[in-house]
């Protein structure tokens, strides 16, 4: 009596619990092959923000993805810019006030302000 009532049970938990998994493996699938990048690194890429203020970077130090944004906002009441140290690799260019810049930096290095050269910062790119 008691197998007989289980086996009813169990049947249609079968048929559910193969159904489930056949019907959810091709999506795994397609989320496989359409972010291979995040699979590969488990790092989806981001944006950081740099606020540009009272003649400071803010934070002046930033760690980092390979890949990532990052986005110098100037937030001052004067001119600045961001510039590779030491030779130039990227820079902004003059940055008024309100003005804002993106860059994906390809490696470790400390940057400054070219205008204000005690203005500097560092980034960190793991
Ligand atoms: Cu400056």
């Amino acid at each position: 009596m008691i197998t007989t009532a289980g086996k009813r049970i169990a049947l249609p938990l079968l048929l559910a619990c193969a159904c489930l998994s056949a019907c959810s493996t091709p999506e795994a699938k397609d989320t496989g092959a359409a972010t291979p990048e995040v699979a590969k690194t488990g790092h989806v890429p981001t944006s950081v923000a740099i606020s540009i203020a009272q003649m400071k970077f803010n934070p002046d130090t930033v760690t980092i993805q390979q890949g990532d944004t990052l986005i110098f906002t100037n937030n001052d009441v004067v001119d600045h810019d961001a510039t590779a140290l030491p030779d130039s690799a990227w820079t902004s260019g003059p940055l008024k006030p309100g003005d804002s810049w993106k860059v994906v930096p390809g490696a470790s290095t400390e940057y400054f302000c070219s205008i204000h050269v005690v203005m500097r910062g560092d980034i960190v790119v793991e």
